[in-house]
Formats: structure tokens, C-alpha cells, sequence
């Protein structure tokens, strides 16, 4: 048991200790990404299984003319903010076509990865050196708040990539409602909805016969492992992925294949596992149209376009206050 004296200095100690104390046990997805989870992210988007970056991809090929008109509707300069930029791959696309266009911008993406900012704004400025970029490190609520402060130019944010669907409908609501407390009336939100489909198409998307979800799934107790001296040994763990068509939430969980004890240094903390227990680790949210327009409306915002792949495997919609 933790003694009472063990100082838990960061966020990511405290939430692991409070989810491997809690019955059922649960890590944040939060922490898979470090610099071993942000490049076993990248293969996952480019795997033939992760059908969403291919269909973000060609959403915003088919549509870049009218999205660039929508977004540059009124010839003003405007900020294109992004939330959770990542390696930026399909942002490109609008990047180089604004840049071609001449349209008067900036791109401001944000992201809780240091390291993603830093090789994202080394190839912005490679391969699109007319592209002005300002980079910003910080969780999405944090950020949104600099977001906010008094912005001479329009806001366009973009949150693409399904991220979204990593919430509970209730924190999602509270997110919008943020994004919807910074923008003015003429900004806009561009948002990536992964869409409910055939739910074979979605279990093999999250559970690759290569073992690359796995490993992202695992390194949460890698971290674990190296940031606070746990014992954790990974091949006593399944990565187990369901998915309910009814709800449209896809769960990850590791589950202990036997009994065992795991032992985390810092925390000072032993963690006992039956034979077959869990640790739900990531939800991953498939949407409707009335679900994400009831989302919308709890938040104060109203659809104001939308655009689908040709499978309709997947949304990007723009919100307006
Ligand atoms: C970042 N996020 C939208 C991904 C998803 O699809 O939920 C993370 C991911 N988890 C497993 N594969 C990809």
C-alpha cells in the first residue's frame, strides 16, 4: 500500500494511482503518448486498417476549394488554430492549397507533444516555407484560454482526426462549450466525427493483426514502467478492444492474463491483479448526424456544413456560434 508520506508530484502519478486503485481499474489515454506512443500513433494512422486518416485525407482533398472558401469567405486574414496538430500529415493539405491560393493566414498549431510541435514546424517550414507558423504546447482546456485572449484576427479551429471521440459525451459537451466561449461570431470550428459503420470495419481498425494497437495500448505501462519504476511485464497482458453498435463506443482494455502483483516504485504502490481482470484504457467515440447535432446544441453551436468521404466512413462538420 502507498504510504502516507509519498509525495505523487505529477498529474500523470496521481491519475495512475487513483486508476489502479479504483475498482474497476482504468488509465487515461491521455499517456500513451510520449515519444514511443506519438511514432506508434503515426504507423497506426498509416495502417490499411486505420480507415479514419484516409478518409480525413480525402475529405479534405475532395473539398479543400470550398472549405478555403468558407473558411476565407469574407478576403480577411484569419488564424488557422489547431488542436492536437500531430505530424500535421493532413493539415498539409489545406496548408499548401491557402498557400497556392494566396490567402492571407497563419497556422497556429497546438499540442501536447513538444516533440510533435518540433518536427511539425521543422516540415511546415521545409516544405511550405510561405506558411507563417506559431506553435503552442499545452493540453486542449489550457490552451483554449490563450486561444481566447482577445484575438485581433478571425478564428478558424481545427480538431481533426476523430479526436474528439476520445471523450465521454458529457466531457465532450464541456469541451465544445469551451471552443464555444472563444470564438466571436464570424469564427469557426472545422471538426472530424469518425461515423458509426459496420462494426467489423471498426474492431479491426483497433485491433491490427501486426500488434501496433497493442503496443500503443501497452505503452501507458511502459511509461509507467520507466517514469516511476514499475515492474509491469507487458506479456502478461492481452489488449482487448470491443465495440457496441448500439452506443457507437469502441472500449480498449488490457486485460492481466493471470493473478498477479505489480509493483510501482515512486508511487510506492502494489497493485494486486486477479486472472482476468482489467484496465479500461481509451474510449473511442462513432458518431451520427443527430448525435453530433445534439452535441452541438448542448454546447451552443449549430452545424454549418458538413462533408463525407465517399464510404460516408467518416464527417468533418463547421460549427458557428
Ligand atoms: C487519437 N484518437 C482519435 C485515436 C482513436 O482512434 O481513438 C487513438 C487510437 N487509439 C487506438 N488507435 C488509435
Amino acid at each position: 500500500m502507498q504510504d502516507k508520506s509519498t509525495v505523487l508530484t505529477s498529474a500523470f502519478e496521481q491519475e495512475v494511482y487513483d486508476g489502479l486503485t479504483a475498482q474497476p481499474k482504468y488509465l487515461s489515454s491521455k499517456y500513451f503518448y510520449d515519444e514511443i506512443g506519438d511514432k506508434l500513433f503515426q504507423d497506426i494512422m498509416a495502417m490499411p486498417e486505420y480507415y479514419l486518416t484516409d478518409s480525413e485525407f480525402s475529405i479534405l482533398d475532395r473539398h479543400k476549394e470550398k472549405i478555403a472558401y468558407i473558411f476565407n469567405f469574407d478576403k480577411e486574414p484569419f488564424s488557422l488554430f489547431e488542436l492536437g496538430a500531430g505530424d500535421g500529415k493532413k493539415t498539409k493539405i489545406l496548408l499548401r492549397h491557402f498557400s497556392e491560393k494566396d490567402i492571407d493566414f497563419d497556422y497556429r498549431p497546438i499540442d501536447i507533444s513538444q516533440n510533435a510541435l518540433d518536427q511539425l514546424e521543422a516540415s511546415v517550414t521545409k516544405e511550405l516555407p510561405n506558411v507563417e507558423i506559431n506553435t503552442l504546447q499545452g493540453t486542449y482546456f489550457e490552451t483554449l484560454a490563450d486561444i481566447g485572449e482577445s484575438h485581433a484576427k478571425r478564428k478558424v479551429i481545427l480538431f481533426l482526426g476523430s479526436n474528439i471521440g476520445n471523450l465521454l459525451h458529457p466531457q465532450a459537451i464541456s469541451f465544445l462549450q469551451s471552443m464555444q466561449e472563444v470564438l466571436n461570431d464570424d469564427d469557426l470550428i472545422f471538426m472530424g466525427f469518425d461515423q458509426k459503420k459496420n462494426p467489423q470495419t471498426i474492431l479491426d481498425a483497433y485491433n491490427d493483426k501486426t500488434g501496433i494497437t497493442e503496443a500503443f495500448n501497452k505503452n501507458v505501462l511502459t511509461r509507467i514502467n520507466t517514469e516511476m519504476n514499475g515492474n509491469f511485464d507487458l506479456d502478461k497482458f492481452l489488449h482487448w478492444e470491443v465495440y457496441d453498435p448500439e452506443t457507437g463506443t469502441a472500449k480498449s482494455y488490457l486485460v492481466s492474463k493471470e493473478k498477479q502483483t505489480v509493483y510501482i516504485k515512486s508511487l510506492d504502490l502494489e497493485v494486486n491483479f486477479k486472472a482476468w481482470e482489467t484496465i479500461h484504457t481509451e474510449i473511442s467515440q462513432k458518431y451520427d448526424d443527430e448525435v453530433v447535432s445534439w452535441l452541438a446544441n448542448e454546447a451552443g453551436l449549430q452545424i454549418e456544413n458538413q462533408f463525407s468521404d465517399e464510404h460516408e466512413f467518416y464527417k468533418n462538420y463547421i460549427f458557428k456560434k
